[in-house]
């Protein structure tokens, strides 16, 4: 059974502040935020990477994307606007192995930079 931190907070065994879950997602915040908002939301199918998600399941990441979009619009966000990232392996900044969406909002975000 894949075992990263996600995990075990969708399993319950360690807390997380849970904002949003179906059938599909789980959405809880950043332990360490980088924004004053900033969410995660996480497939309940096992993927390291994004690399590992099948050419034929877009779903996995376009539920992924919805349910942010949604959440984000629920709490007021959509007008003023907010960002999403899914960070790959090393260069990409990944240190959680079960991909994951980042919804970062609540202030003007700066451009990407290294
Ligand atoms: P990434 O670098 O894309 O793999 O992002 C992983 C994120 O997970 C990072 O922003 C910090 C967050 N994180 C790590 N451990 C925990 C935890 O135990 N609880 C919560 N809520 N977030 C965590």
């Amino acid at each position: 059974m894949p075992d990263t931190i996600f995990h075990k907070i969708m399993r319950r065994e360690i807390p997380a502040d849970i904002v949003f879950e179906d059938d599909h997602v789980i959405a809880f915040r950043d332990i360490a935020p980088q924004a004053p908002v900033h969410v995660l939301f996480v497939p309940k199918r096992d993927f390291a990477t994004l690399n590992d998600v099948p050419a034929s399941e877009p779903e996995i990441i376009g539920r992924l994307a919805v349910a942010a979009a949604a959440w984000a619009k629920a709490q007021g966000f959509d007008e003023d606007g907010y960002r999403v990232v899914m960070n790959c392996n090393g260069d990409g900044g990944q240190t959680v192995f079960q991909i994951h969406l980042h919804l970062l909002a609540g202030a003007p975000l700066g451009r990407f930079g290294t």
